[in-house]
């Protein structure tokens, strides 16, 4: 059995979306950030505190101190992008890779979004929050976004998907990185095969039932 460990307000939704995706049995340990905690006026160190990102508890089994992790039957495994393609090589089917070439593509694509495209996407996601959204911001974060969007647009163009065209483990952490860009509209409209991507992973059932967990989460 696999254990989740992270709440669904967090880079959680990518490893529950994938499980749910896959059928693979899993259960939830909501451990939540303590940042998080911090910000809502609760202490993450008290001794009647949530497990929590700063727990001795959680640190023992992650020294990272960050969700999401998953222990499965004693392997333990963080990072989100890393967790997937381990779940989706696990469970196999049309998600994972068939090959070494689909394999290192779906590794390209999945590293390309985190490290090209993830932060830029966070400053639109939190700016999309804000009481007084930092303009200025938004628009370095729009100018940065632009090749990186270009890149997937084009892949997605003349491939029909980001990997083997078709929806493979990639596209749920991919998916999932753009959904922070999501409120700067103008982005998806420049971009159709881009924007009609992300509706379509998201209206996958996995996707739906990942959402509705999330919506239902108590933090
Ligand atoms: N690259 C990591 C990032 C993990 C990460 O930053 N997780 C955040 C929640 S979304 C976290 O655990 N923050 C807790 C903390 O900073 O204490 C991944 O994709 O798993």
């Amino acid at each position: 059995m696999i254990t989740l460990y992270g709440i669904a307000h967090s880079r959680a939704t990518r490893t529950i979306w994938a499980l749910e995706e896959l059928g693979l049995a899993w259960r939830h340990v909501p451990v939540i950030q303590a940042p998080r905690m911090r910000r809502m006026g609760r202490d993450p160190l008290a001794a009647d505190a949530a497990l929590n990102t700063v727990s001795p508890a959680f640190l023992r089994l992650s020294p990272a101190g960050a969700i999401p992790v998953i222990d499965d039957d004693g392997f333990v495994l963080g990072e989100s992008l890393a967790i997937n393609l381990y779940l989706a090589e696990k469970a196999g089917g049309p998600l994972a890779p068939s090959d070494a070439i689909e394999r290192a593509r779906m590794t390209e694509v999945s590293l390309y979004a985190a490290t090209w495209i993830e932060d830029a996407a966070l400053v639109i996601d939190k700016n999309a929050e804000a009481a007084s959204p930092d303009a200025a911001a938004l628009a370095a974060a729009a100018a940065k976004l632009a090749r990186p969007l270009d890149v997937l647009e084009g892949r997605l163009a003349a491939e029909g998907g980001l990997v083997g065209g078709r929806f493979t483990i990639a596209d749920v952490g991919v998916a999932e990185i753009l959904r922070y860009a999501r409120p700067a509209t103008a982005l998806f409209d420049a971009r159709p095969h881009l924007k009609a991507w992300l509706a379509a992973c998201q209206s996958r059932p996995a996707f739906q039932k990942m959402w509705a967990l999330r919506e239902a989460e108590v933090i």
